[in-house]
């Protein structure tokens, strides 16, 4: 089927009398035999994205655009009554908890666009990240049951499903393929687990949790299922094209491991090459040291996973055995490196009855890579200090990015019209183009202003629409959607707003712009101090909208199951970016570049990607505070102490004692008290305020009213904004991937 086939159909389409849902269904398979008829041949090598989670979102629109038919169907389907928007009913397949695999999505849609063989491997799940509610305050979790509206841009492939075995249980790996267009078409393969229930449950569920440790059983057999899966299948199709010769294996394959869940993946391989072709332990070990790449995407302790020895054994006792092997190999290595014991025990596989998987990805992998500057160099300083000093040539980093089809041109129809007739139409095909529009930022800052309003306004009805809660036109918009996590620091946010809602009542705050803060965020179900920050924002939204005094000024809204759709609405519609994570412990970032590009201002830390992101915009275009590296380092051995500050600043005194003092309700479940115990005393490991919270809020505050100050200046203000879309280019996940084509993959 070509286009002009294509619309044809579209027109002859009977659409009287069919629900949404239906033709959703019926167009998006008329676009999957359009998309299908441009499949690419297979490229000589190829580069497989081996991944936990793929957060997609929406296909429907995304896949129209990428065709080339989005406008097109757009207006045919107009011309027979029917508003395009109608299938925004339809929801995100949310298989990815958020930034991890929201990347690999990008990863993918970038590759596809520059006609790189990346393709994705990872797990379909029966339901996605869990659907947020919030009752009475309170984060509710309700299934994610995506499939229901049909699954129009899957195909099962019957005949390549797989056999995986685990000594108690033995469990059928179907897939199904999603296709991702572009200048090419690559595979998004995605399995699912069939067999007895037992077998079933294993692609039932996502796990909603990025930081915390439970079902460990299930989860162990969700990473093996699906990492086995993929290099059965990749080890089988090199034997039929090239027969049992490994050597050149990796000349044909690389493998990028997305964090450490797809780890043992690296075991596997060794051990098919081992058991199914005769192939020696050495030899296996040397091919796979040359196919597997790593990469890491956090710092946080609690997030690196290590397997109980004893588990791992009881259901996979020859990947256990392969991994004693493997251990007792890294000793000998680390012998003949003549490193001393404290050395080897930090790089070691096994130890304490645990197998520490990062430290398998870095003694195997080929190469190991941060996802910004900052946090490259924190691998090699700190958690793989000891690797670095005896393999520095496997460290590298690769600053993450995102893809501007998705969010500029996809999200942001206004601006990108103004940037094509700016600049031209070239930035959409060679995103390094952008930066070209520096020079038009005077010129075209009126335009500008008129477009953001435009989006804010959308958002605002988007908002009405599913919150039931108006903000007037005129206000302006801050921002922080992300998933919740005290290292985000959602809570000093709270804090912030509960000390300009008392400079406002007082009358020490003068002259404010009037503004509304929205928050979007997922808890982890299991983790109470997130979901108590969540209850905690909402009672100060409650709170601070009804105030008559203030609320002409000051609003909070926190929206209910944030997400990509949601996240394309918010991107487009804010002025200010919050990007507050203690320095040092957010990997990179995403939501900040996404911001960046629709010409918001990031009001952050010295973290992540924000660090690459103020280097291109310019300090003066942003908002930086806080606390860096350094000086948190410094903190930490040089002792901290929250309730000094607490003791000395009235405001934040204010601000913190209002979890307890009650201002505001938990309703009786004490969740306030627990939040306010971590700051004032600590909580289970942690020291008190362990995210510095009370140590950065001043500075915060003095951020926020500075970009509110700013603010008044409307002109000079919109110059900022726009001068970060016009940097943002470096942010596109298209330079990402040319990097990891160019110094990983050899593609
Ligand atoms: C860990 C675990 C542990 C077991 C339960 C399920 C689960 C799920 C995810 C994770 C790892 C989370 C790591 C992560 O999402 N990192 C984020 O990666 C982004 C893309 O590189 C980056 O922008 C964020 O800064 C980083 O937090």
């Amino acid at each position: 089927m070509d286009i002009t086939q294509f619309t044809k159909k579209l027109k002859e389409l009977e659409t009287e009398g069919k629900s949404t849902q239906e033709l959703y269904n019926e167009i998006s398979s008329l676009a999957m035999s359009l998309a299908l008829s441009k499949e690419s041949k297979p490229a000589e090598k190829n580069a497989y994205y081996l991944s936990m989670e793929f957060l997609i979102g929406r296909s429907f629109f995304n896949n129209l655009m990428e065709l080339g038919v989005l406008d097109e169907t757009r207006e045919i389907l107009a011309r027979k009554g029917i508003d395009i928007n109608v299938f925004e009913e339809i929801e995100d397949a949310a298989l990815g908890n958020g930034g991890l695999g929201r990347l690999a999505a990008c990863f993918l849609d970038s590759a596809a666009g520059l006609g790189l063989p990346l393709h994705g491997y990872g797990i379909r799940y029966k339901y996605g990240l869990f659907k947020q509610a919030i009752e009475n305050g309170f984060q509710v979790e309700l299934p994610d049951n995506w499939q229901r509206f049909g699954d129009p841009w899957s195909i099962r492939k019957e005949n390549e499903k797989r056999i995986i075995k685990f000594a108690d249980m033995t469990v059928t790996a179907v897939p199904y393929d999603m296709p991702v267009f572009g200048k090419r078409v690559n595979v998004l393969r995605l399995w699912q687990a069939e067999g007895s229930e037992e077998a079933q449950r294993i692609s039932e569920y996502l796990y909603p949790a990025d930081d915390t440790e439970e079902g460990k059983l299930l989860r162990l057999r969700q990473e093996y299922f699906f990492s086995a899966a993929a290099v059965g299948e990749l080890v089988e199709k090199h034997v039929k094209k090239y027969g049992r010769e490994f050597e050149h294996f990796a000349d044909y394959n690389v493998i990028q491991l997305n964090d450490t869940h797809p780890v043992l993946a690296i075991v596997e391989f060794i051990r098919i090459l081992k058991t199914d072709y005769k192939v020696g332990f050495a030899e296996a070990l040397r091919i796979a040291k040359k196919t597997f790449a790593y990469t890491n995407h956090t710092v946080l302790p609690e997030a690196l996973e290590c397997w109980n020895a004893d588990l791992v054994k009881k259901i996979l006792p020859d990947i256990y055995a392969l991994l004693i092997k493997l251990y007792l190999t890294q000793k000998d290595e680390f012998a003949l490196l003549k490193c001393s014991a404290e050395e080897a025990a930090d790089m070691a596989i096994y130890s304490s009855d645990r197998f520490s998987m990062a430290n398998l990805a870095v003694f195997v992998g080929k190469s190991v890579n941060g996802v910004a500057k900052l946090h490259t160099e924190i691998l090699k300083d700190s958690l793989f200090r000891t690797a670095y000093k005896y393999y520095p040539e496997k460290f590298q980093n690769k600053t993450n990015g995102i893809t501007q089809r998705r969010w500029l041109m996809l999200c942001n129809r206004e601006l990108s019209e103004l940037i094509d007739k700016a600049i031209g139409k070239e930035w959409r095909t060679d995103i390094s183009e952008l930066s070209r529009l520096g020079g038009h930022v005077p010129a075209i800052t009126d335009e500008f202003t008129m477009v953001k309003a435009a989006k804010r306004k959308q958002l605002f009805e988007y908002i009405s629409r599913h919150e039931g809660i108006e903000i007037p036109e005129h206000f302006i918009v801050y921002s922080q959607v992300k998933r919740l996590h005290e290292y985000k620091r959602q809570l000093m946010t709270a804090f912030a707003i509960l000390e300009i809602y008392k400079g406002l009542k007082d009358g020490t705050i003068k002259n404010f712009q009037p503004s509304v803060f929205l928050f979007g965020a997922k808890s982890a179900p299991s983790y109470k101090r997130a979901k108590a920050i969540i209850k905690f924002i909402n009672e100060i939204a409650a709170k601070l909208n009804s105030d008559e005094e203030t609320n002409g000024l000051l609003r909070v809204v926190f929206v209910q199951n944030y997400n990509v759709s949601y996240a394309e609405k918010i991107v487009a519609g804010t002025d200010v970016s919050l990007q507050v994570s203690t320095a040092g412990l957010e990997a990179s970032g995403t939501g900040n570049m996404k911001f960046m590009m629709n010409g918001a201002v990031t009001c952050g830390t010295m973290d992540g990607a924000n660090i690459e992101i103020v280097e291109l915009a310019g300090k003066e275009n942003n908002y930086i505070f806080g606390a860096e590296v350094d000086e948190i380092e410094r903190l930490k051995t040089e002792g901290y102490e929250p309730e000094k500050l607490l003791k000395t600043n009235a405001l934040h005194n204010y601000a913190v004692s209002s979890l307890i003092d009650g201002t505001f309700s938990d309703d009786g479940t004490g969740c306030f008290k627990e939040l306010y115990d971590a700051l004032t005393a600590g909580a289970s490991w942690h020291k008190p305020d362990n995210y510095f919270v009370l140590h950065d809020l001043q500075s915060y505050v003095e951020a926020l009213l500075k970009i509110n100050a700013d603010y008044q200046d409307k002109k000079s203000f919109a110059v900022k904004q726009l001068k970060n879309t016009a940097f943002s280019a470096f942010f596109s996940s298209d330079r990402t991937i040319k990097e990891y084509a160019r110094d990983i993959w050899n593609i």
